[in-house]
């Protein structure tokens, strides 16, 4: 099988939607057969229209140069929009091969991911008799959380996207001069992999979001993203009435405040009708909140949900909060889970996968499946804050599978995994920007689609996603899908490996990327007499009694602790053996085998050269030998920093 090489300039920029004419002869009639019965479907409203445009485009592009068409009778297409068994996304292929095919959706988006999840089967070469198939997605929203600030001014982190390593926003919301051409084709990617809601700007809300002049900058870009199925949301700082408003209160209990809330949504929603509602983060570092009014969060996050009600709106209220910063894994669940049952049914309370932030070497938050009466909603990072900002590959596929597959315990869950149990919403934050590949490490892409398709289907498997990706973004050769995909799959465990093995987790520096092991001695408690953080309940912090059972046990006995947590929830001696050495010993050997790996994934990347397209192949191995260095660095460090530490 061969590959076509295209050597263009930022061919990242095509994501995993480039169409290439399909190698094998038989699927490129087929899509000969089809295309002109498609040209006559008429698209009755604008998302059908985007889906019968993207078929088109598929099908001219897949079948190639040659006149195939004069050979074969053309095949039958139809579709229908409302069948009602089907629900919101769904969609279900029937065909039949001397007749041609027929699409039922439960709606327009339904339409729209079955043209792709058709696009997308015979592009990995399966061919149109054996379409009969259905998919529904699993989540009910599938989020994109934009950390974008409006302008610098606003910018905490002195970034113009917080924790974004793409470059600058995709939105000019302040000025109004957003690039509508490429938010079509950002649209156009996230319902490929079947996103549905994005929220526009950073959770360290500027209050200007709620401006006229700023909302109405809005609507163009919703009614893009409309087209695409895509609903529109903004984060709110909770002081808006007082900073924006001219009020001099935002007491969520003040019918002052309520009114206003209440207005701001009626001007919002006739301006952008399927709008989808607030995201919120209060009370949470330095952000305003409740709290600074002698509320809590119900009160704060009822009063948001009763002002969108009206209109159909959800309120998502976060659960990232944290005291002093050594309680930090435990404050969430104290402060929450006492809660449960006190938010509106419109509020979905989302929490980060890890009780700490979002490290890859901390266990799943506890709040998981612990509040039977309030919609949960699980929160990942797609930008890779903690997993060296693009700098380093970090394949997120693994991570999420185990996250989303994690049982919680939970027995009065049907269905007790976080999956399960956050339905209702699962939020990524996002790795673009208008760097023109759009997530500056090439392979970077693989984290956006995985995110998509993992949202939609849960059970898909890191595996499965990282050689989709692979095929639909290099073509087919299998040498090139089994490369990439091993080196997506193995990046995980080797970053983890030099950053810190064993659930030694923060140990970089303020920039979050940098090894800094002495700057938060409480993490490790690394000493002459042992190393790790008492997190159980018999002699520690007791995080390990905010887990459910069997966790509970498990994590409370080194024993039966998953190794990869053991230095998170306990602290050992030094003699304590695992993998057949001290843990000294263990960690050293570790941290020098993450960095070896990546030289591994150099020598593997080489073997593609002639393969992958020349931009793309030089920018993945210049950020390859960047990361080298950056490996041995951390192994460097973290290896004489706990020699010394342990000595003596
Ligand atoms: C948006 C971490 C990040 C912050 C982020 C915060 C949050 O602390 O470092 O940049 O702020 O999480 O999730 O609210």
């Amino acid at each position: 099988m061969h590959t076509i090489k295209p050597a263009t300039q930022n061919s990242g920029y095509r994501l995993w939607i480039g169409y290439e004419a399909l190698p094998e002869a038989r699927l490129r009639l087929a899509c000969s057969r089809l295309l002109s019965a498609v040209e006559e479907w008429l698209p009755t409203d604008a998302v059908c229209t985007q889906a019968r445009a993207e078929l088109i485009l598929a099908l001219r592009s897949m079948r190639g140069e040659e006149a195939l068409a004069l050979t074969s009778p053309a095949l039958t297409f139809s579709v229908q929009t409302d069948a009602c068994d089907l629900k919101e996304g769904a969609f279900v292929w029937h065909s039949d091969s001397e007749q041609g095919l027929r699409l039922d959706a439960g709606d327009s988006a339904g339409v729209l991911y079955g043209v792709f999840a058709l696009i997308r089967h015979l592009r990995l070469g399966q061919s149109l008799e054996t379409l009969n198939f259905g998919e529904s997605p699993f989540f009910e929203r599938r989020m994109l959380n934009h950390w974008d600030n409006l302008d610098a001014t606003f910018s905490k982190t002195g970034e113009l996207v917080e924790r974004g390593y793409a470059g600058a926003s995709l939105f000019d919301l302040i000025q109004g001069t957003t690039d509508l051409a490429r938010i079509r084709d950002y649209a156009r990617a996230l319902a490929s992999i079947g996103l549905n809601h994005i929220v526009l700007n950073n959770v360290n809300a500027d209050p200007r979001i709620l401006e006229s002049t700023v909302l109405a900058h809005i609507v163009p870009v919703a009614d893009i993203f409309r087209a695409w199925g895509v609903r529109v949301w903004v984060s709110v700082n909770f002081a808006s009435p007082m900073r924006t408003g001219g009020l001099s209160t935002a007491d969520p209990l003040a019918p002052e405040v309520r009114s206003w809330w209440a207005e701001k949504c009626r001007e919002i929603y006739t301006l952008i009708p399927d709008f989808g509602g607030f995201l919120v983060k209060a009370s949470s570092e330095g952000e305003p909140g409740p709290h600074d009014f002698g509320r809590d969060h119900p009160d704060g996050a009822n009063m948001l949900a009763e002002a969108l009600r009206p209109h159909g709106g959800t309120c998502i209220w976060r659960a990232f909060v944290y005291g002093k910063i050594e309680g930090r894994s435990g404050h969430a669940y104290d402060h929450f889970k006492p809660l449960d049952g006190q938010f509106a049914d419109n509020v979905i309370l989302q929490i980060k996968h890890g009780p700490v932030d979002f490290l890859p070497n901390e266990p799943t938050s506890p709040l998981f499946g612990q509040m039977p009466k309030t919609h949960q909603g699980l929160e990942l990072m797609i930008t890779q804050e903690y997993t060296g900002q693009q700098i380093h590959l970090y394949y997120y596929g693994p991570l999420w599978e185990r996250i989303l597959q994690f049982d919680t315990g939970a027995t009065d869950s049907a269905s007790p995994t976080i999956a399960g149990v956050t339905r209702k919403s699962i939020a990524g934050v996002p790795n673009v920007g208008d760097t023109a590949n759009w997530c500056a490490h090439p392979l970077a892409q693989a984290n956006w689609y995985a995110y998509g398709r993992m949202a939609w289907n849960p059970h898909l498997g890191a595996r499965t996603v990282a050689e989709e990706w692979a095929s639909l973004t290099f073509g087919p050769d299998p040498e090139v899908v089994r490369v990439v995909s091993e080196i997506l799959l193995a990046s995980p465990d080797a970053y983890v490996d030099y950053i810190g093995p064993f659930g030694l987790c923060m140990l970089h520096g303020g920039d979050h990327f940098s090894p800094a092991p002495e700057n938060r001695r409480y993490v490790h408690q690394a000493s002459p007499e042992g190393i790790g953080r008492d997190r159980t309940r018999t002699t520690g912090s007791g995080d390990t009694g905010h887990y459910l059972p069997p966790h509970r046990e498990a994590y409370e006995n080194p024993a039966t602790c998953p190794p990869e947590y053991l230095l998170y929830f306990h602290r050992v001696p030094l003699t304590h053996e695992i993998e057949g050495s001290p843990i000294i010993e263990a960690i050293r050997q570790r941290v020098w085998r993450g960095a070896d790996q990546v030289e591994v994934f150099i020598r593997d990347w080489e073997k593609l050269r002639e393969k992958i397209p020349d931009d793309c192949f030089a920018a993945t191995l210049g950020r390859l030998g960047r990361q080298l260095e950056e490996a041995r660095r951390w192994a460097q460090t973290l290896d004489g920093f706990f020699t010394e530490s342990t000595m003596g």
